[in-house]
């Protein structure tokens, strides 16, 4: 029988690579972000794979959450495995400068966001005794950067969350693990930096950073070991990156 994945954030970077790869591979999906017209490009794209169904909410808005999840029409309400991947990075400041409007932003999608979404799904696998979590997080949840504070501080977080999630859901045979990627070329500058193109192009200059379909190989893989292979927490980078701070540029 085919399996069901939920995606967050499958409508850029490395949450729609996974939608596309997951498709190819038999995966039926619920797709989420806030562009509407993307989430319907990529289910005319990817429907005559699988069964597509798109659901289009803020996660910082634990009722449209709810809503759009308890809404979920039959064929898509068993999820066997949830992505937790939406997220971004907001400005790049010391922590003096630092915006709290980008501050509430990382905060409460990367952190709370990925709470709700996974509070809404975590007790039907719990009941039925099976799912698979991957919640992504980032180098920057195992350690920190000179101007990163608080976006390191919501990926510490998810790294937390990750093994609280698996302590807690071990009881009930529900495999949980965190991708952490290194600098992969997505939107993800392009959101930190504001729309300025420039300092996001910049980013991954004089290096081959990871691309997204390199992150969603490894969830696919990961997704797809045996039951009793669990990855817990992997760390992945381009082979130009050794920290966050040290990036090989020619
Ligand atoms: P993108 O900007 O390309 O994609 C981000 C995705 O998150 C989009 O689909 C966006 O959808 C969704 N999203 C953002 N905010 C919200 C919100 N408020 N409500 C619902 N969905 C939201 O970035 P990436 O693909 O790079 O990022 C995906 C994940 O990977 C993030 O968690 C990021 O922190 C992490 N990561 C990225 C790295 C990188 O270098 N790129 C490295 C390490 C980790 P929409 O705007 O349509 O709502
Ligand atoms: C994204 C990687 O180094 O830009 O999480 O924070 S980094």
């Amino acid at each position: 029988m085919k399996k069901t994945a939920f995606i967050t954030g499958a409508t850029s970077g490395i949450g729609k690579a996974t939608a596309v790869l997951f498709a190819k591979n038999g995966i039926n999906l619920v797709i989420c972000g806030r562009r509407q017209e993307r989430l319907d490009q990529l289910k005319n794209e990817l429907e005559k794979e699988v069964d597509i169904h798109t659901l289009n909410f803020d996660i910082r808005d634990k009722t449209m959450v709810n809503k759009g999840i308890d809404g979920l029409p039959e064929e898509f309400s068993q999820i066997d495995i949830l992505i937790n991947n939406a997220g971004n990075a907001h400005g790049l400041d010391p922590v003096h400068e630092g915006n709290l409007e980008d501050w509430d932003a990382m905060l409460d999608i990367n952190v709370k966001g990925l709470l709700y979404v996974s509070k809404a799904l975590i007790p039907q696998m719990v009941q039925r005794k099976s799912g698979h979590i991957i919640n992504i997080g980032s180098t920057a949840g195992k350690e920190v950067y000179p101007k990163g504070n608080v976006y390191c501080a919501s990926k510490h977080a998810v790294d937390a969350i990750n093994q609280g999630m698996r302590i807690d859901l071990n009881p009930f045979g529900i495999r949980v693990g965190a991708i952490n990627p290194g600098l992969v070329e997505t939107e993800f500058s392009n959101v930190r930096f504001k729309g300025d193109d420039d300092r996001a192009d910049n980013v991954y200059k004089g290096f081959q950073p990871l691309n997204p379909e390199d992150i969603a190989d490894i969830i696919h893989f990961v997704v797809t070991r045996p039951y009793h292979v669990n990855i817990a927490d992997l760390i992945v980078m381009p082979t130009a990156q050794a920290s966050s701070t040290i990036v090989n540029k020619s």
